[in-house]
Order: C-alpha cells, then sequence, then structure tokens
C-alpha cells in the first residue's frame, strides 16, 4: 500500500509538472484529489488494515495529499502569474507614440472683435444690454429725433416688415429701452451689441446685414470730456498704446454735438494705402444725447446729460486685421476663417 501511495505521488507530481495551462492543472487536480482519484479510494481501503499499520498509513496518505496540493497551489501561482504576463505582453501599448493631433474650431473674427470690445468696456464699469432685431418705429426712430418725413427713414434704406415694424438699422433702440427701464433715474452705462439692417447692395464695403456696438453713458455732468476720454482709452487698448484720436464734427439726429472719431494710422502719420496718405482713419461716430432723445426716454435734461458712440466691428476688425472685402465674414471660407483660429 504504501508503495502504491509513493507511486501515485510521483505521477500526480509529474502531472502537475507537465500541466501546461491552469485548465491542465485543475484536470489533475480532479484526477488525484477529488472524490473518485486514487488518494481517496486508498484511504477507503484503511478499514482493511491492522490497527498498528492503521495511523501510520493514515499518516502518509496525508503527506502524500498534502505535497500534491502544495504543489499543484505552487503551480497554479505560476500559471496564473505566467497568464497575466501574456495577457500584459499581448495587450501592451506603445504609450510614447505621438497621438494624433484633435481638430480644433476657432472663434470667428466678429465673435473675437465683439468679445474684445465687450471685455473692454466691461472692465471700465459697463454693462451689456441686448434687444430684438425686429423692432417698433418708435424705438428704432421716433424716439431717437428721427420723426416721421426724416430722410434716414427712407424706404431706401430700411427693411420694413409693416408701417410700423421693421429690422433695426443701429442698436440705438436697445439704448431706448434700456433708458425707459431706467425710469429717469441715472447712471445709465451700457453697450449695446447686435445685428443691424440696412437695405444696402453688398460690395467690398457694404453688407445688408452687419455687427454693431452702441455704448451709451447717461448722469448728472457727463461731459464731452468723458467721451474724448473713454475713446481714447478704447481706441489704446483696440489698436496700440501709441494710438492718437481725433474729432471731428458731425451730425447725428440723436446727438448733439455729433462727432466723427479717427484713430491714427499704424504707419505713423507718413501715410500708407490703408488711411490713404492722411495718417487718420475713421473708426466710429459719436456725441452727447440730444435733449430731446432724453426727455422721451424719460430722463429730465437739464439735470441729466449723456454720451454715446455706435461702431460697426466688421469695420474694426478690417482695420485690425488687414481684411478688404467684408464679404469675407459671411462666406465661411475656411481659408479665411483659419487665420483667426488662435487657440488661447
Ligand atoms: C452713433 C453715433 C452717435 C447713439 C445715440 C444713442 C442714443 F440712444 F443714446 F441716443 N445710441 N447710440 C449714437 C450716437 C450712435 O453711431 C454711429
Amino acid at each position: 500500500m504504501e508503495e502504491q501511495l509513493k507511486q501515485l505521488q510521483a505521477e500526480a507530481l509529474e502531472k502537475v509538472a507537465a500541466a501546461a495551462n491552469l485548465k491542465e492543472l485543475n484536470d489533475v487536480r480532479v484526477a488525484y484529489l477529488g472524490k473518485k482519484g486514487p488518494v481517496t479510494e486508498v484511504l477507503k481501503g484503511m478499514g482493511k488494515l491492522s490497527a498498528e499499520e492503521r495511523p501510520k498509513m493514515g499518516a502518509l496518505v496525508n503527506v502524500v495529499r498534502e505535497d500534491i496540493t502544495k504543489a499543484i497551489e505552487e503551480k497554479q501561482v505560476t500559471l496564473e502569474v505566467a497568464a497575466i504576463e501574456e495577457q500584459l505582453a499581448k495587450e501592451s501599448i506603445d504609450v510614447t507614440l505621438p497621438g494624433r493631433p484633435v481638430k480644433a474650431g476657432g472663434h470667428h473674427p466678429l465673435t473675437r472683435i465683439t468679445e474684445e470690445i465687450e471685455d473692454l468696456f466691461i472692465g471700465m464699469g459697463y454693462t451689456i444690454a441686448e434687444g430684438p432685431e425686429v423692432e417698433q418705429d418708435y424705438y428704432n426712430f421716433e424716439a431717437l429725433n428721427l420723426p416721421k418725413g426724416h430722410p434716414a427713414r427712407d424706404m431706401q434704406d430700411t427693411f420694413y416688415i409693416t408701417s410700423e415694424l421693421l429690422m433695426r438699422t443701429h442698436t440705438s433702440p436697445v439704448q431706448v429701452r434700456t433708458m425707459l427701464k431706467h425710469a429717469g433715474k441715472g447712471p445709465v452705462k451700457i453697450i449695446c451689441p447686435g445685428k443691424v439692417y440696412r437695405r444696402d447692395s453688398d460690395d467690398a464695403t457694404h453688407s445688408h446685414q452687419f455687427n454693431q456696438i452702441e455704448g451709451l453713458v447717461v448722469g448728472e455732468n457727463i461731459r464731452m470730456s468723458d467721451l474724448k476720454g473713454t475713446l481714447d482709452a478704447f481706441a489704446k487698448k483696440m489698436f496700440g498704446a501709441d494710438r492718437e484720436i481725433r474729432l471731428r464734427p458731425s451730425f447725428f439726429p440723436f446727438t448733439e454735438p455729433s462727432v466723427e472719431v479717427d484713430v491714427s494710422c499704424m504707419c505713423g502719420g507718413k501715410g500708407c494705402s490703408i488711411c490713404k496718405g492722411t495718417g487718420w482713419i475713421e473708426v466710429l461716430g459719436a456725441g452727447m444725447v440730444h435733449p430731446n432723445v432724453l426727455e422721451m426716454a424719460g430722463f429730465d435734461s437739464t439735470k441729466y446729460s449723456g454720451f454715446a458712440f455706435g461702431m460697426g466691428q466688421e469695420r474694426i476688425a478690417m482695420l485690425k486685421y488687414g481684411i478688404d472685402d467684408i464679404r469675407h465674414f459671411y462666406t465661411n471660407d475656411l481659408r479665411f476663417l483659419q487665420q483667426f483660429s488662435v487657440h488661447e
């Protein structure tokens, strides 16, 4: 019986050593240590042994069983490690490979200019006000000192929807609406960005739809010098610290006095194609809010005064980036747009 056990043990250990994977190893376990395996069979035959032999054989069976179990456990660890290593080798990735470049979009140049101007005025304490693009005749014209019959209200220049409803021709109606909300109490300090519409034939410098930002400050003791200082700060931040501004007398129905504002050219006055040799570039219109406009918006014009200005983002962007045709902004040619895809 002892011989039989030794034989069994040797055989089992050989098979454990030969097992090439976890399944084969498990087959060996079942075959030798399972309920129907030879070791169990030997145990069953113990009943026939004498009282002296039984404990001796019992101990031997246990030793054999433990040896086989230990060999299986050791082999199992070896096989498991091998299996993991094989899987790791198979699934390994080269983390040093450069990634595929991600194609990121960029902001449209008009969006960039609009946000730049917004940030600049927010930094000076302004808030942003918005309003409808389909506007009432009253807010777009009447309340801005453009009574019925005024040449600027010409059907030729405005997209009318009905006799009282139109596509706004500027963002000033938003400023009228905002002043009315303040119910005669200052201060008001806003900028109004947005799309505006004019009945123009589209060409290199005209578009029937374009973008505008208008600013308005209403308060006590608001003077022309406040307007000038504000626009000077704007020009320097927008175009460069070395730029100057120049005011020329002009006319708008909603401001008195009214001015056209020029910024000194980057050619330094030597004269170039952008300033057409003059050294100055016209960038916006402005003025002191007309008393009629203040009164119609509910402000006491003997107590309150204000300044306002208006500019077009297309024009600012064309000057800043040297764009020669306004239609580039609307045709979305990627070769144009990608020049502004700066990832900040
Ligand atoms: C301009 C030029 C001058 C302007 C006036 C007003 C309002 F509502 F306060 F009367 N808003 N914007 C204004 C003044 C706009 O754009 C060239």
